[in-house]
């Protein structure tokens, strides 16, 4: 396992990971007859499904209908046990064993030499155990005995009494992520296991504590100054001299220790900084911190972490068009052009740094700058925040609380506490995360999703978003914003007056799901929201992601295992409605597949370049959702095998830095121009109206000089905006290299006529150039490469060609590729294909 949770804390002193020699066995519950008796070697860190998939014991969950076979695997108890050798020698006479575990997934008994260590219900924090008076010379016995998390939670939620939660299972009345108990884009399958590192630590004398470095910066940028701030718990008493000595970059501190002392703030000033941008906005760099224990001349315990120097505020300054939600980093007001982030598999230990780094460049492929971890899912592993702080992707971190009402009563109350306290010292190094966040949808969802009558007087959570969160962060991560939650509106007067709903899109952030399900995508054009946390559109896996995971035969949008592989209620429906009012519904499951793939990509395109043509009113679009955690049909732009669906490509055109876009407004159209670059951006912007075989009908040409991060709009003259005969013809807005096309019909009712393309395919040192030339008008032209080869890219996707122009796709591909089969009907594709139904073909 490469992907740990310690990978910037270095504390390798007397420290011993504890990962060998696991094995488990089922103690209790519906154990399948091929486990029952069994004991099966264990991972760790791991879980119980990964390892007995490894063992062969069951089938792949994420396969066909197998997620029902093995259900009975999260309703059995399981013991886990290791042995491990040990002397009082070993660690040079240390004074003090622990025993850390980084995660423990999730209520557990831990016994050590068949003595009780201690009992567990928190999946999303550390625990650290002295053990010392339990160990013994030779062989000890560690075993972790864990509870069926279903009936677990089940029994919980009765005991707490009943709260509101989405999905079937209680997850909301144990602290265990809660889309493991599956979601409307995940499988149901709750584990166990220990899914972060385990370590024994011996120590003498004293240790570090949780360190936390708050950098803080002012002046301007390149006369920048910068402070860290070096907040250290120090955990046991030194008899002699302590010290603790800083190192930031250049820069150094130390501050002797006086006997007994239990925290510690060394400050370093740095005279000269260079500040860290959001990517788009400047260069990141980081800072590396090192934090010394020293007890009488020598170094005891060490800490090494990374930091950025950057100020982010949210600015909700009361305006002429409500509240605005506007991210200001280093006093520059920046788009977010963002995407939302769920565990990246359903069993998360399986998440390596690669698999992060995988992501994230896909993440920076679409022009993506803001990744938030969404609360149904975990705080991920220092890895991806780290990728993310080299990258330049800002993040967002709900707290881990997500469409369900949450007791505030104990025992759950400490144990969000300490999970908050874990999870915000640990992050608090990274300048990539802007945001903590309360919760997702839980205060819209007390408001409209009845719950109020459900809970009577019961705790919701509410006292956890306004109160304990907020005192947490604002002592641990004071320089931090916070947000009591998703969607959110800020009060604009301290007597509450002038509250408003949690979800109005004119103040603070607004999730927009009405489109998706019930309005159809262009009335995202409907509303000019502040800030747009969620909103998205569903579209099926690639092809080769699905085909791979479904064995159906025959393979329709309905045969059985496509309906496991979808979960959203009335899923299928909703595509279909979404689908109609644009193109025919196809009859056949190669073009159901390419129509709801192009359609999805088409729905959040017209999302973004809505909310960016508003901006500086709206400040940002967060795409739900980035990623899939297995393969299903779902919002994401990258299916659960890492594939980029056609959805990734089109978000990129839509979140270039330059963007040109078409706008209806007013009853008219509109060039809208979006400049987010650091550049003027000039030149004569030409809008010419075309009819389908190319004849220019009429044009006009304007001057533009738009500033950096500037976006303005012209306005479509009308006898430009009115088409003589809105089927055949289209408008097309060009500004430099860059265009924008409007077409006056819908699909459906177009004169899209049957394509006519040329095709030349070269061999490149990388894979092959594609070179496609249209004779007639060709939308949203596509290589569906995955259907070639699994593992090909191609550089773009949803091109459209006016009659005698060409593009050429570059195919990366470790393989000897089928050249005919790369511009097949079934893998060169666009929209044209979709007008003509089968009869016709
Ligand atoms: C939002 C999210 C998720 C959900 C998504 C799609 O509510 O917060 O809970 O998966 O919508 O329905």
């Amino acid at each position: 396992m490469s992907s740990t949770t310690t990978s910037t804390v270095h504390q390798a002193r007397g420290e011993r990971q504890l990962h060998d020699g696991w094995q488990f066995e089922a103690v209790l519950g519906p154990v399948a007859a091929n486990v029952e008796g069994r004991t099966i070697p264990a991972s760790v860190p791991g879980s119980v499904h990964t390892d007995l998939l490894a063992a062969g014991l069951i089938v792949d969950p994420y396969l066909d209908d197998n997620e029902r076979l093995v259900a009975w695997v999260g309703a059995c108890d399981w013991r886990y046990s290791t042995s491990f050798e040990w002397s009082e020698n070993d660690g040079a006479g240390s004074e003090h064993t622990d025993l850390v575990f980084e995660g423990i997934d999730t209520v557990a008994r831990v016994e050590l030499n068949s003595q009780l260590v201690a009992e567990t219900r928190n999946m999303h924090r550390t625990h650290r155990f002295d053990v010392r008076s339990m160990m013994r010379e030779g062989t000890n016995e560690l075993t972790v005995t864990f509870a069926s998390p279903v009936k677990y939670a089940d029994l919980a939620s009765v005991e707490q009494g009943y709260r509101p939660h989405v999905n079937h299972h209680p997850y909301n009345s144990i602290r265990k992520m809660a889309c493991n108990f599956g979601w409307d884009w995940g499988p149901d399958v709750p584990t166990v296991g220990l899914w972060r590192p385990v370590t024994l630590h011996s120590w003498t004398s004293a240790r570090l504590g949780p360190v936390r470095p708050i950098a803080t910066v002012e002046g301007s940028d390149g006369h920048s100054r910068g402070t860290v701030e070096v907040n250290v718990d120090l955990v046991g008493s030194a008899p002699g001299a302590g010290r603790l000595l800083v190192t930031v970059g250049e820069a150094q501190a130390s501050l002797d220790l006086e006997q007994g002392q239990t925290t510690a703030t060394v400050e370093v000033a740095l005279d000269d900084v260079e500040r860290w941008w959001p990517r788009g906005h400047g260069e990141q760099p980081l800072y590396q911190v090192d934090v010394e224990l020293e007890l009488d001349g020598t170094i005891v315990d060490a800490w090494q972490g990374r930091i950025g120097f950057r100020t982010v505020r949210i600015d909700h300054t009361p305006d002429s068009h409500g509240t605005p939600f506007a991210f200001i980093v280093n006093d520059r007001p920046v788009f977010i052009k963002g995407a939302n982030w769920i565990p990246d598999d359903a069993f998360v230990h399986r998440v390596d740094r690669p698999r992060y780094a995988a992501r994230i460049a896909q993440a920076e492929q679409a022009n993506i700058n803001l990744l938030r971890v969404w609360g149904g899912g975990i705080y991920e592993a220092d890895d991806f925040y780290e990728l993310c702080d080299e990258r330049g992707i800002l993040t967002w971190q709900d707290f881990l609380f997500a469409c369900a009402a949450y007791s505030e009563d104990e025992p759950m109350r400490s144990e969000v506490e300490a999970e908050v306290r874990d999870n915000v010292t640990r992050l608090v190094q990274h300048p990539s995360l802007v945001l903590w966040n309360g919760n997702n949808e839980n205060i819209w969802g007390y408001q409209e999703w009845g719950w109020e009558k459900r809970l009577g007087d019961k705790s919701w959570g509410l006292g956890y978003y306004l109160q304990l969160l907020p005192a947490i962060v604002a002592e641990l991560d004071p320089e931090r914003p916070y947000t009591p939650g998703s969607p959110f509106s800020p009060e604009n007067s301290d007597d509450g007056a002038d509250q408003h709903h949690p979800n109005d899109p004119a103040h603070g952030s607004t999730h927009l799901w009405e489109l998706w399900n019930r309005q159809d995508y262009p009335h995202y054009r409907d509303s000019d929201p502040r800030f747009v946390g969620e909103f998205g559109w569903q579209g099926p896996p690639t092809w080769s992601t699905m085909t791979r995971s479904i064995s159906d035969r025959p393979l329709t949008p309905e045969s059985p295992g496509m309906l496991v592989h979808q979960k959203a209620m009335d899923g299928n429906v909703k595509l279909i409605d979404g689908l109609i009012a644009h193109l025919p519904l196809p009859d056949d499951m190669a073009d159901w597949h390419w129509a709801m793939s192009l359609n999805q990509a088409t729905a959040v395109q017209v999302g973004i370049e809505h909310f960016r043509s508003l901006s500086p009113v709206c400040m940002g679009a967060i795409v739900w959702q980035l990623n899939d955690c297995w393969p299903v049909t779902s919002w994401a732009m990258v299916d659960g095998d890492g594939h980029p669906k056609p959805l990734l490509y089109s978000v990129k055109h839509a979140y270039a830095d330059r963007l040109i876009t078409v706008q209806p407004r007013d009853g008219g159209l509109v060039v809208a121009l979006v400049n987010d670059s650091g550049e003027a951006w000039s030149g004569d912007l030409v809008i010419e109206r075309l009819s389908y075989d190319g004849r220019p009908l009429g044009t006009v040409s304007t001057p533009i000089d738009l500033s950096a991060r500037e976006t303005g709009t012209v306005e479509v003259p009308l006898e430009l905006g009115a088409p003589d005969d809105p089927a055949r013809e289209l408008l097309v807005a060009t500004l430099g290299g860059r265009r924008a096309l409007w077409f006056f019909a819908e699909y459906r009712d177009s004169a899209l006529e049957a394509e006519q393309l040329r095709t030349a395919v070269n061999r490149t040192d990388t894979g092959y150039d594609v070179t496609v030339t249209a004779t007639n008008l060709v939308r949203d032209i596509a290589l569906l490469v995955d259907k070639v080869d699994a593992n090909a890219r191609v550089d773009d996707q949803l091109v459209t060609l006016l009659p005698g122009e060409s593009v050429t796709f570059s195919v990366a591909s470790g393989s000897d590729l089928d050249e005919a089969a790369l511009v097949s009907r079934d893998v060169l594709r666009s929209s044209n294909q979709l007008m003509i139904v089968r009869a016709a073909r």
